[in-house]
């Protein structure tokens, strides 16, 4: 007698199930058990060959854009590490998590949160770390079995400690062999050691690397890829941050962080910044080359799907600016973007539409067939995957919090949109068709209150509220 198990009972139970972010294995599609390779770069905007650079040297971040899809135009949701890796990895745009600096651990106000890595290990994965996926001191224990760490207590430093820090960030340094101590070679040694012991499971391996992040440190053999004497520099270079004609005051702040802090770059030293910069991207891509032998050499190429981000973007002399904090302009939103995912079936693809890091929540769910949990605010990127050049709706947010300056902007494919103001009193546009650089602020031309009001519209569907 059945009727005591009447059909009714499994939706209900699936629902049970799913509102702990664990698919049940009767109600998932058949999708294959792919695992997933996370590559976080920190600070790294589209500086590789891959994006059309003809001096850097990224032979191996080169060959995996080969093998999958290109995203022309990715950009972050905060420029800046914590909110911006806050916002991928919990699949929200920042004003929600209301993580906007970073200090602040996002458990602190939304203790439930499931996130990415999460999802994964509620579903059967083996999920690891190695390497920066959050932020310094802020790690997630309970995305990890492997490599989370508690969160250890934060605060904001003292005034001594930021000087300290600041006479750190701001240099670079070439040094001798092949770089064995430093961090981003002993976090591809560990993502090799993990791939190997997890290689016979489905896993989530989340790989971390802090270069190009100041201080700009590598072996010398990078630095000698690159004649200082031919880097260039950008248009609107100019020894210290300089607001263009007609910009507000509130789009670009006075001081720098990480490099040039409180002195004039000349061209000199800032070419010599920016070679350091290149050494440093280099050095991340031959040990990005390493975790992708490895991954070839135990045969798991066709059933590993591989992501690889840089966290925001990042100014080296636009606009006299250096680094990315508190900039909505396009260096310090758009990012480098690499999806791998065997079965998509795309390889070399270059997708021109706008898309978010807040995206790939919802894209590696689907890939993976995982039921994703409610709330989540990016745009599956799987239709994108199978054809790049299909119709997609949606425009790029960015926002950033400077004091009580809430800066909002949104990218569409010709336009960006910037807002440092609820009235919108203090607004920038630019056509990205006629002035890729941003340097020449339409907000205020008669010829493009129609594009104008547009853009705003637009803005204001960005699923958030200003902070309080
Ligand atoms: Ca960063």
């Amino acid at each position: 007698m059945n009727r005591q198990f009447p059909m009714c009972t499994l939706p209900k139970r699936r629902d049970f199930l799913l509102s702990l972010g664990v698919t049940p294995s009767i109600f998932s599609t058949a999708a294959p058990r792919f695992n997933v390779l996370l590559i976080a770069v920190d600070d790294l905007r589209p500086e590789l060959g891959c994006y059309g650079n003809t001096l850097i040297r990224t032979p191996n971040i080169d060959r995996l854009a080969r093998r999958g899809v290109r995203f022309e135009r990715a950009y972050c949701q905060y420029p800046l590490c914590n909110p911006s890796r806050t916002s991928l990895l919990t699949g929200r745009y920042p004003t929600t998590t209301r993580v906007l600096d970073n200090i602040r651990y996002f458990r602190d106000e939304f203790p439930d949160r499931l996130t990415l890595p999460q999802l994964f290990r509620r579903n059967g994965y083996v999920t690891a770390r190695t390497g920066k996926i959050y932020h310094g001191v802020i790690d997630d224990a309970p995305s990890w079995d492997e490599g989370g760490e508690p969160v250890l207590r934060r605060q904001a430093p003292s005034p001594e400690q930021r000087a300290r820090q600041a006479r750190n960030s701001d240099r670079w340094e070439a040094t001798p062999g092949e770089g064995e101590d430093q961090p981003d070679f002993r976090t591809a040694t560990r993502a090799i050691e993990l791939l190997e012991k997890y290689k016979d499971r489905p896993f989530f391996l989340g790989v971390g690397f802090v270069k190009p992040h100041s201080p700009l440190v590598a072996p010398r053999k990078y630095f000698d890829l690159y004649d200082p004497a031919r880097m260039p520099l950008p248009a609107d270079f100019a020894p210290r941050p300089t607001l263009p004609p007609g910009v507000p005051a509130a789009a670009l702040p006075e001081r720098n962080g990480d490099l040039f802090i409180d002195r004039e770059a000349t061209p000199e030293a800032a070419r010599e910044m920016i070679r350091a910069y290149y050494a440093c991207v280099s050095f991340m891509d031959a040990q990005v080359g390493r975790v992708l032998d490895k991954l070839e050499a135990l045969g798991l190429r066709e059933r590993t799907i591989i992501v690889l981000f840089g966290d925001h973007g990042y100014h080296l002399g636009e606009k006299g600016k250096w680094s990315k904090h508190n900039s909505l302009y396009e260096v310090a939103t758009r990012v480098p973007l690499l999806i791998v995912a065997p079965g998509t079936a795309r390889e070399n693809a270059v997708c021109p539409r706008t898309v978010e890091l807040v995206d790939l929540y919802p894209t590696l769910a689907e890939l993976c067939g995982l039921q994703p949990p409610s709330g989540l605010e990016g745009q599956s990127l799987v239709p994108l995957l199978r054809n790049p050049r299909s119709s997609w709706e949606h425009p790029a947010y960015t926002v950033t919090l400077r004091g009580k300056i809430f800066g909002r902007t949104v990218r569409t494919e010709r336009y960006r949109y910037t807002e440092w103001d609820p009235e919108g009193s203090q607004a920038e546009l630019y056509d990205h068709r006629d002035d890729p650089g941003e340097r020449r602020n339409l907000a205020a031309e008669a010829s493009h209150a129609a594009v104008r009001k547009q853009m705003r519209a637009l803005l204001a569907r960005l699923p958030a509220t200003p902070p309080s």
